[in-house]
């Protein structure tokens, strides 16, 4: 496919931080000792680009610009991550830029801020896919004309981008959800998902691991009546809320994995008959999820640091840039006062493990 320039939709939201000469002495400098050879850098990953030699040694590179392209850019749970983007690119001394599409299923839209950016010659993109193969083209004109592609949050195939920088590991969190369920609901009851974009990968993911824990004997009572789509629109979410409820009169509980489907949820049963009676637990933001926990609406739900995702990101994505790391299986890179991170298979970085959240220890977080 040629390469054609699209222009975004939308003015690109950018929030540059011109390089600080004393700051980049604060920079990565090299891989914390690890030793790695140019047959560690050839080791074997399904990531493209991965078999290009890497040096932990270099020096990180000056004058590099990290452009993240979330989902969408009007959900405060990327305005979070992405602070963490900015965070760390500040601290590096680089230049953090931020474009995206104000909604989560705007794949053309996301396509073409992605070709804008190839055509910029930004040093890498970090981008959460709203559909993982609607962006393969665009982002390997990307790599091919030598941006580093790092995905977060949601990933794309793995030959469609360097390295993936995962929340968590999506299996625990997918059967965690569903044992967060079972608890309340004394495993058993209808029970229904309300997700987010029909495309999204890590919700599908997820969503995956949910269905096969409910193949597992104590969930033999409890049935998933229904995926509902709710497309990270707090209105939709809504409205996909209130129609489980009306199709499914006896719903016990619903898991929305998506910090504005379970907002949402959670705001619709508050308001409704069905408060304390269907339970409601997912993804979400303490902040957004406060009010809800304190009034019983919902007992437990989970999320990782967004902040730290995204901060990970752009550390990994100026370790690639510099040449540290080519996103082979293995190698190691440092993250700030994150640590140290290691590269698991098909390219994957993965954060650590969530964080759940109910009445005793919501207070402490703010976020
Ligand atoms: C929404 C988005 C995002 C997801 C979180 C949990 O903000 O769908 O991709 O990771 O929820």
């Amino acid at each position: 496919m040629t390469s054609t320039f699209h222009r975004p939709r939308l003015v690109p939201r950018l929030i540059a931080t011109a390089a600080a000469g004393s700051l980049l002495a604060l920079g990565l400098t090299g891989c914390g000792g690890a030793t790695k050879t140019s047959t560690d850098a050839a080791a074997s990953s399904a990531a493209a680009g991965s078999g290009a030699s890497a040096d932990p040694n270099a020096p990180t590179k000056k004058g590099l610009t990290v452009a993240f392209l979330p989902k969408q850019v009007n959900n405060p749970y990327f305005t979070t991550s992405d602070g963490g983007g900015k965070t760390a690119l500040t601290a590096l001394g680089e230049t953090y830029k931020d474009v995206g599409t104000t909604s989560a299923t705007d794949t053309a839209g996301q396509v073409s801020y992605v070709n804008t950016l190839t055509q910029q010659q930004v040093s890498a993109i970090a981008v959460s896919a709203q559909d993982p193969g609607a962006l393969c083209t665009a982002l390997k004109q990307a790599m091919s004309s030598g941006v580093k592609v790092v995905t977060y949050d949601s990933d794309t195939n793995t030959d469609c981008r360097q390295l993936f920088i995962s929340q968590a590991g999506a299996e625990a969190l997918g059967r965690s959800e569903v044992d967060l369920l079972g608890k309340e609901l004394n495993y058993s009851g209808q029970i229904a998902i309300l997700s987010a974009a029909q495309t999204a990968t890590n919700q599908n993911t997820w969503i995956g691991f949910m269905e096969d824990e409910l193949k597992k004997p104590q969930f033999a009572n409890m049935k998933l009546v229904k995926i509902a789509y709710g497309n990270d629109d707090a209105q939709t979410s809504f409205q996909q809320t209130q129609g489980l409820l009306q199709q499914y009169p006896n719903l016990k509980g619903i898991i929305s994995p998506t910090t504005v489907g379970i907002k949402a949820a959670a705001q619709y049963l508050d308001g409704s008959q069905y408060k304390g009676k269907v339970l409601l637990t997912g993804l979400g933001t303490p902040n957004d999820m406060r009010a809800y926990v304190q009034d019983g609406t919902v007992q437990a739900f989970e999320l990782w640091n967004p902040a730290k995702l995204g901060e990970l990101a752009a550390y990994a994505a100026v370790a690639l840039a510099s040449g540290q790391i080519s996103g082979a299986q293995g190698q190691t890179f440092t993250a700030g006062s994150l640590g140290t991170f290691t590269i698991g298979a098909q390219g994957v970085v993965t954060l650590g493990q969530p964080t759940v959240f109910d009445k005793s220890n919501i207070g402490q977080f703010d976020f």
